[in-house]
């Protein structure tokens, strides 16, 4: 396959990690307006990463605000569209707007790729209760059910009620917890049998919501590598480069730093070898 020859030499030679050095991390002429209102500003856990105006999540009623994306991926000619919230970790005075989120935008599996604290610093706020607990966020109800634990990862089952409507929904939770922010993970391996998991959870078009601490850097590694791989198994050509490209378009300074971008590329590459 052309494109996985043009990968490895690219990998190789630093041209893919150059490329993506000189890529834009913001998409010129997107502004940002919501996300800087003075009433918004300590909704935002990071004050350099904001959502674009034209792809934020908008919440119903007038506090309309929140520190998330919808980003779309279609990966040509895959006859599949993956659809995404990429958010931010909760900040304490957040959590009820990203359960607000995780309702009206029908979410049924919420996957976090960060650790509540790394070095004694808080990456993200704890959003959930321990179970057996029950908690009120706002107008919703959380009841965690079981906390399950794998090498890499752990999973949660929550029911989730709206207590002004009666409703009630099951949220799966998919917590990786081997990954430092700006870092890349552990092990490849290890985060393919995640993405491998993650996969089996989609629905038709529903859209999965991701986090980190600050949404970008490892949710963009997470949204690259489905979209990636989702292109391998069409035996469609894979051209990273292009996908972060996309996802800038949709959610500023997605993948952080080179090596993250580079963790992505051989990850394909290994995937496409079958190794
Ligand atoms: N509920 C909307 C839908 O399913 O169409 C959610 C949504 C909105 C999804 C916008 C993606 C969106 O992003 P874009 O406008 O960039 O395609
Ligand atoms: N200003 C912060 C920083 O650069 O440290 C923003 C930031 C924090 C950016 C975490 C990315 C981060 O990683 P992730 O998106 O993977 O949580």
């Amino acid at each position: 396959e052309e494109s996985m020859r043009q990968l490895e030499r690219g990998i190789q030679s630093g041209t893919l990690c150059f490329h993506f050095e000189n890529l834009y991390r913001r998409k010129p002429g997107l502004s940002l307006n919501c996300a800087r209102l003075r009433e918004n500003t300590e909704k935002n856990r990071y004050k350099d990463v904001l959502p674009y105006d034209a792809t934020r999540v908008v919440l119903q009623g007038p506090e309309d605000y929140v520190n998330a994306s919808h980003i779309k991926m279609v990966p040509p000619a895959s006859g599949v569209c993956l659809r995404y919230v990429a958010a931010q970790g909760p900040l304490p005075q957040t959590i009820t707007h990203f359960w607000q989120t995780v309702w009206e935008q029908q979410i049924h599996t919420i996957i976090m790729l960060t650790t509540l604290t790394e070095r004694g610093r808080t990456k993200c706020h704890q959003y959930w209760p321990h179970p057996p607990e029950v908690k009120d966020y706002g107008h919703m109800r959380v009841k965690c059910h079981s906390e399950e634990c794998n090498l890499a990862y752990v999973t949660r089952q929550f029911t989730l009620t709206h207590t002004q409507r009666g409703e009630e929904r099951t949220v799966t939770h998919l917590q990786y917890v081997a990954w430092p922010d700006h870092g890349v993970p552990d092990d490849p391996s290890d985060f393919l049998l995640f993405i491998t998991s993650v996969r089996e959870r989609r629905r038709g078009e529903e859209p999965l919501m991701v986090h980190c601490s600050a949404g970008i850097g490892r949710t963009g590694v997470l949204i690259t590598m489905e979209t990636a791989l989702t292109l391998l198994d069409g035996g469609r050509p894979v051209f990273p480069l292009d996908i972060v490209k996309t996802l800038r378009d949709q959610r500023a300074m997605m993948i952080q730093t080179t090596c993250q971008f580079q963790f992505v590329c051989k990850a394909i590459l290994r995937v496409y070898k079958g190794e």
